[in-house]
């Protein structure tokens, strides 16, 4: 029998299949004999969040009656992935749900299958955010996560005929969503643009257009924390009336403004990944979210009080700004405590300044959100008095710290000049307490480089919180089969809220036995991983080869070009015959990446890996030795399936431009080995499942820098290596393009001439490594060894860690009642 950390709900399987036709036929209205299985996952859901809500209920009692700093995290994206199951697990009701919906009658799969995922972000800052309301929950902090309830998310990636990406609208809600609450009756109003005036001494902001931000509720379990945490999605409604100060002025467009714009607000997730995008409705959705968390948190700590003593604010809830989107947050809370309640600046501003830290999730300066001050003045005309004054006072604080004015010209928050632009993430350092990098070698960079004036000035300020991400999904969930071997290896399943203790594994790769049945559990991934590709896309995978997979946004830091031109050398080898067929080594390489629609270096790649995927495989001559393969719209469900099944990973990206990277966790965890560079969070995965059990390959950071300032010309590279020069020499020359050599011109054009990301004077290394992975592939037993080594060594990489951390470092609060 297994131990179960989360406590096992006394609901037998038979009462839980009892509720699920209950909800059929009170919610659903139809029997069990009428149901479809998307009807079964609704009741399911609707059954299971019942469980739940007596935690829920005690978990907000608790937050407001006690005296634990809650902590609110301010997020643009939340990507959550899909629910059933890991309310299910949450709830302790796994094993009750299968036997349920067996004795209803129906397929497990098909119920789980029937699941829409919202696509609520773009990638790894997204899905950050879940993993930290979820280990929150299971840490039993009181948290809310705060975002946007986006009518569209992530669009649906198709391929056309061609293999160039195509663009579908996401309109998640047209499917029955039984898992957020919509609550009318605790919904904000958020006010837009107009002017600011002086009454009787005071600045008064007169809008000239409001929208009403209705809070959708997601409950967010903890695993064996008996708590349940919020989720807080805000949806943009129009009111339902004229503006009648501005209908008065006959301004009559903007009178009408709220029914026409209002719920474009909440529309649409801007589909962009780490690249900053100026578009007034991003500043407008910005704005939204943040000021109606704001008041909503004032409403929570303070409830029914009409004079609140905000003094007290920072120690009821702290606010985490996931990156500069949320940062407007700070002179909204000034605007609040001084327009809104009477208090001094000073006083106003020590309140604010306890109130917020900024995570830092970039290291391209470019991706840093820059808005006009113009637009600000526009859409938030008092919030730009406010962020000059919070300017001219940072500017005086470092006169007093600094005589280098060429400095403080740089740091200003505001620039100078005719048409001064707001810098939001140094709005976020100067009015914040802390400012976090997401790995350490990201952290270190942000303090070196991206910035440095302002780690001279207020170096306190900074420190580094390693990301992690969630074993409950990303294991438990995703891997069952590795899951239940851990448990039987450690002997017991409290690793799942103990990430650490997975180093008792590491005696057992010295055991043979155990190592083969962790082999097993791989191959069988693999098999089921297969199944599924045949299922969803028609594949033919062959689970006997080995899996190597990309999955990630497609970048060109992040170097996918790299990937495809080391495919294109190793068929062009394959066809020639150069290397013996003895020699090959069967690999089936998985590539999974969305890109921004504007993106056309990006897009182009993705053309191209999808022409290069169907010349390899409709060559009869590398039939069962080389097979790609590119699964369109890459999502969480498909990241479950595929990374349980992955022999080797790629960790890719030119060192010094991945900030930190959490896939290069979950596989690690999954026992893939990771081919990579030493990047973002590759550095400190290599450095604890040890360098002799990660391919290491690549320019350093300083090599990288030091290539810039010699001044770096792709082109030598291209003549020195004569399989980079044949492969880029097949792109060129129509190979993967019917003949058409204009096709692929932009990419081969900037490979040669530009290459800023430096792809060709890695592909060497990348290649020569290729030798050392196929060798240590060709020993299972070895192989195997190592890779359970990764699963026992990456403990750390839990969010359950990181969160630890914030909560010591940056929050500095707890579990409730603690
Ligand atoms: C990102 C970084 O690019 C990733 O390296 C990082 O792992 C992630 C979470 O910290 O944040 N920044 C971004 O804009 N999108 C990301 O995924």
């Amino acid at each position: 029998m297994t131990e179960h950390t989360a406590p096992m709900s006394p609901t037998t399987p038979g009462e839980f299949a009892d509720e699920i036709r209950k909800e059929l036929k009170y919610t659903q209205g139809v029997t069990a004999e009428q149901a479809t299985p998307a009807d079964v996952y609704v009741a399911t859901a609707t059954a299971v969040r019942k469980h739940l809500v007596d935690s829920w209920a005690s978990t907000q009692h608790d937050m407001v009656a006690g005296s634990t700093k809650a902590v609110g995290y301010f997020s643009a994206e939340f990507l959550m992935g899909k629910q059933l199951l890991n309310a299910l697990l949450n709830a302790g009701l796994s094993d009750q749900f299968y036997d349920a919906v067996k004795e209803l009658g129906f397929d497990v799969q098909d119920v789980i299958d029937s699941e829409y995922e919202p696509g609520l972000g773009n990638g790894g800052l997204g899905r950050l955010a879940a993993c930290y309301i979820d280990s929150l929950a299971s840490k039993g902090v009181p948290a809310f996560g705060y975002g946007i309830q986006y009518r569209y998310g992530i669009f649906k990636q198709e391929f056309d005929e061609q293999g160039a990406q195509v663009e579908r609208p996401d309109y998640w809600l047209a499917n029955e969503e039984p898992w957020g609450h919509i609550d009318y009756n605790r919904s904000q109003r958020v006010n837009y643009g107009g002017s600011v005036v002086e009454e009787n001494g005071k600045k008064v902001w007169k809008p000239a257009w409001s929208v009403r931000a209705v809070p959708v509720d997601y409950m967010v379990p903890g695993y064996a924390s008996g708590r349940v945490n919020t989720l807080r999605l805000w949806s943009a409604k129009s009111y339902d009336e004229f503006d009648l100060l501005a209908f008065n002025k006959s301004e009559y467009v903007d009178a009408v403004k709220p029914q026409v714009a209002a719920e474009n607000i909440s529309k649409i997730l801007y589909p962009e990944d780490s690249t900053p995008q100026g578009k007034a409705l991003r500043l407008e959705q910005q704005y939204f979210f943040v000021a109606a968390s704001i008041q909503d948190a004032i409403r929570v700590f303070y409830p029914g009080e009409e004079n609140p003593d905000l003094t007290t604010f920072p120690s009821k809830i702290c606010f985490q700004l996931n990156d500069t989107h949320p940062v407007i947050g700070i002179p909204e809370l000034m605007r609040v405590l001084i327009d809104e309640y009477g208090y001094d600046w000073d006083t106003a501003w020590s309140i604010t300044n306890k109130s917020f830290n900024y995570t830092c999730h970039t290291l391209l300066p470019e991706a840093l959100e820059v808005w006009s001050a113009k637009l600000i003045g526009e859409l938030l005309p008092r919030h730009l008095e406010i962020i000059n004054k919070i300017n001219e006072q940072f500017v005086a604080e470092l006169g007093t710290k600094t005589n280098d004015s060429a400095k403080i010209d740089r740091m200003r928050i505001v620039t100078d000049g005719e048409d001064p632009q707001v810098h939001m993430a140094y709005l976020a350092t100067y009015g914040g307490l802390h400012v976090n990098g997401v790995a350490a070698l990201h952290s270190q960079l942000l303090k070196d480089v991206t910035l440095r004036d302002f780690s001279d000035v207020y170096g306190d300020k900074f420190t580094n919180v390693t990301n992690g991400v969630t074993p409950r999904r990303f294991i438990r969930i995703a891997n069952p089969r590795l899951s239940a071997l851990i448990t039987e290896g450690l002997g017991t399943d409290r690793w799942l809220s103990d990430l650490d203790m997975l180093e008792g594994l590491v005696p057992l790769a010295k055991d043979d036995e155990f190592v083969k049945k962790f082999a097993a559990v791989k191959q069988a991934n693999k098999v089921a991983f297969s199944n599924y590709a045949k299922r969803e896309y028609d594949f033919d995978i062959d689970p006997n080869t080995m899996v190597n997979s990309m999955i990630k946004r497609l970048h060109e830091y992040k170097r996918q070009s790299l990937k495809i031109l080391s495919v294109i050398s190793q068929y062009a080898d394959i066809k020639s015959g150069k290397v013996s067929a003895d020699d090959i080594l069967p690999r089936t390489v998985v590539f999974g990446a969305k890109a921004a629609p504007g993106y056309k270096m990006a897009k182009l790649t993705i053309q191209l890996i999808n022409n290069v995927a169907r010349v390899v495989n409709n060559d009869p001559d590398v039939k069962g030795k080389l097979a790609v393969y590119y699964p369109w719209n890459y999502n969480i469900r498909l990241a479950q399936h595929l990374i349980p099944a992955t022999d080797l990973d790629e960790q890719i990206s030119q060192a010094g431009k991945e900030a930190s990277g959490t896939g290069n966790m979950k596989f690690a965890l999954n026992g893939a080995m990771t081919v990579g560079t030493l990047d973002g969070a590759n550095v400190e995965i290599r450095e604890r499942v040890g360098a002799e059990n990660f391919f290491l390959f690549g320019m350093t950071v300083d090599e990288v820098e030091a290539l810039y300032a010699k001044g770096y010309e792709p082109k030598s590279y291209y003549e020195a290596d004569p399989r980079l020069k044949q492969a880029v020499d097949m792109v060129a020359d129509g190979t993967f393009s019917e003949g058409d050599k204009g096709l692929y011109e932009p990419l081969v054009t900037d490979w040669l001439n530009k290459d800023y990301f430096m792809t060709l004077a890695d592909f060497s290394a990348y290649m020569d490594i290729q030798g050392e992975i196929e060798t240590l592939y060709r020993e299972p037993l070895e192989w195997s060894r190592k890779a359970l080594l990764n699963v026992a060594n990456s403990g750390f990489f839990s969010s359950d860690r990181a969160i630890d951390d914030y909560l010591r470092d940056i929050w500095e609060t707890g579990p409730l009642g603690e």
